[in-house]
């Protein structure tokens, strides 16, 4: 494979560790814990993995070094740094034994259960080395959730002798992964499973997890392509800019890139639901800016939206409420087969509320099919393909006109659309990400060596330089909370939404309109990856504020 200068000299980057995880460990156990809500729903599901003990790692004279068979699995979209787990967790168990082997599935979870897998070598691994992406072993959407998938699982666990699995993923994969825990320790299998917090969305983060791996990669990459949008926009001055961002369901990743960019515009979606504002509201808060801006001469601008917007405008959430039950067999739980996609739309739109017909035939008609149609395995509205930039700004567009007629607005608007997504998610990790991602996975080899189970390896005090970060693990029941899913209630991890008296946000909102009105954009340039510590070494500006 041929390679750039600096894919080779990132190749060499030696990532940092925790001090505690540089020698040997030992686990010092807190006290028992429960789940963030419906302890009882919860401990009833998952008696085995309940109540265990938050887990630091502490150094110690000498460790188990018994070899071991590991298997991982890379599980939902792609987020910077995903290979540095891979290459901790085979530095960790090859450190703990050199006989010790690391086995890929392929393709995320249905490698498991198709029994597709690789065994990975030192060659094979050093060539993934800080580089972004999920190729090494590809990535997948199939969701581990039935026991029959969980049988074929252990057949091939058994074939390799492999006594631990870590899976990679965000809330979702997560929450298989501790019914994964739980099956296979119910039916005393010998499998441990360990979890790792990936998405760049953000959102899965808590008391005990900091930030979810790839966030700061796919922010910083998404605040340079912005910062050089704006560098364009006031030379040129006459477009205004409708950048969507993605980040499925939270605000995350706008918010970081706002803080990082300074845009005119940037919309929160959760702010915009606690507002409970419809979509001609926030429409109107748009085109306020761009005629103020408009008045003051400046025909140019920026807006950052949220890919999530349209769910968290309380209106069409409970329409997407209600699609999302009726697309459900309730017999089965699973999303129910049409014959053609017309006949989709037609049962949906024969099977709602009244209410909620109204809304759905009031948007555009490429928004509505989308809304009637594909889901995620998870359920999920597929965000990502819903053109929200376009449809802004020609809402925006209609009502500047109409101002215009009432003479309330003399300006000029010509609008460009970005989408922003797929551009930051293989993106070679920060350093921070690669820092932190490679703690992850060797962090995972000392949980397993410790004999745990329906954990999550979780890295700390990662605002602090990384020899001082806190290494351990967090068990996955303690996030859980019962949610209604495809309409019956499910124990999944709670997500975390942006919080609007957290620190992040009230930073923007206090500046947010000095943003809008004076043209203070800031250009944050590439990622760096060596130089001074405050250029190359910076985490989010959402985790500093946090952490303050
Ligand atoms: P994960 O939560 O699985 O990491 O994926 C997040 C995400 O990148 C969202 O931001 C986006 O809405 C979605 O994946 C896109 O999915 P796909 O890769 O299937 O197009």
């Amino acid at each position: 494979m041929k390679k750039s200068a600096l894919q080779v000299a990132r190749a060499a980057y030696q990532p940092k560790l925790p001090k505690a995880l540089q020698g040997p460990v030992k686990a010092v156990e807190g006290s028992a814990t429960q789940s963030v809500g419906n302890q009882e729903e919860i401990k009833a599901l998952f008696p085995n993995t309940y109540g265990m003990p938050v887990i630091e790692f502490a150094a110690a004279e000498s460790e188990n070094g018994q070899a071991i068979n590991v298997g991982i699995i890379l599980s939902g979209g792609q987020a910077p740094g995903g290979h540095n787990v891979i290459t901790g967790l085979y530095d960790g168990v090859k450190s703990l034994n050199k006989n010790s082997k690391l086995y890929g599935f392929l393709m995320g979870p249905g490698g498991l259960v198709d029994h597709k897998y690789v065994e990975f070598t030192d060659e094979f691994i050093d060539e993934y080395r800080n580089t972004g992406g999920f190729d090494i072993i590809g990535s997948g959407r199939t969701k581990l959730e039935k026991e029959a998938q969980f049988e074929s699982g252990i057949q091939i666990l058994r074939q390799l002798d492999i006594k631990a699995l870590v899976i990679i993923g965000g809330d979702d994969s997560n929450t298989n992964a501790c019914v994964l825990a739980e099956y296979y320790a119910a039916k005393n299998y010998g499998v441990q499973v360990i979890g790792c917090p990936k998405t760049i969305d953000g959102d899965l983060k808590n008391e005990q997890i900091e930030t979810s791996f790839g966030f700061d990669t796919a922010c910083k990459t998404y605040s340079e392509l912005i910062g050089n949008i704006q560098r364009d926009c006031n030379s040129a001055r006459k477009y205004w800019h409708f950048i969507k961002l993605m980040g499925r369901s939270a605000s995350h990743i706008a918010l970081e890139c706002a803080l990082e960019t300074q845009p005119n515009v940037c919309l929160i979606s959760e702010e915009i639901e606690h507002n409970n504002m419809s979509l001609d509201d926030v429409v109107t808060y748009v085109a306020k800016v761009v005629a103020d801006r408009a008045a003051a001469g400046n025909n140019f601008g920026t807006v950052l939206i949220p890919e999530g917007l349209i769910e968290f405008i309380p209106a069409i959430g409970k329409l997407i409420k209600e699609l999302n039950e009726v697309l459900t067999d309730p017999a089965t739980g699973e999303s129910r087969e049409f014959d053609s996609k017309d006949a989709q739309v037609a049962f949906v739109k024969g099977n709602i509320a009244p209410e909620n017909l109204a809304i759905l035939e009031s948007l555009p008609k490429d928004v509505e099919r989308q809304l009637c149609l594909d889901r995620d395995p998870h359920g999920n509205v597929q965000v990502s393909l819903i053109e929200t930039e376009k449809l802004l700004s020609a809402m925006v567009a209609a009502k500047l006109e109409a101002w215009k007629k009432e003479g309330k607005y003399n300006g000029k608007f010509a609008p460009q659309h970005h989408f922003f997504g797929y551009e930051g998610r293989c993106a070679a990790p920060s350093n921070y990400d690669a820092d932190y991602c490679y703690s992850l996975g060797y962090n995972a080899s000392r949980l397993i060596s410790n004999g745990k189970t329906g954990y999550m390896s979780v890295i700390k005090n990662t605002t602090a330089p990384a020899d001082q970060w806190i290494a351990g693990g967090v068990p996955i029941t303690m996030m859980m909370n019962m949610e209604r899913r495809n309409g019956a209630m499910k124990p999944v991890i709670r997500k975390a939404l942006v919080k609007l008296d957290g620190a992040p946000f009230k930073f923007f909102a206090a500046h947010r309109e000095e943003w809008a009105q004076n043209t203070c954009y800031v250009y944050p340039g590439p990622i760096q990856y060596w130089g001074p510590s405050e250029v190359c070494d910076q985490c989010t500006k959402t985790l500093e504020l946090e952490q303050a």
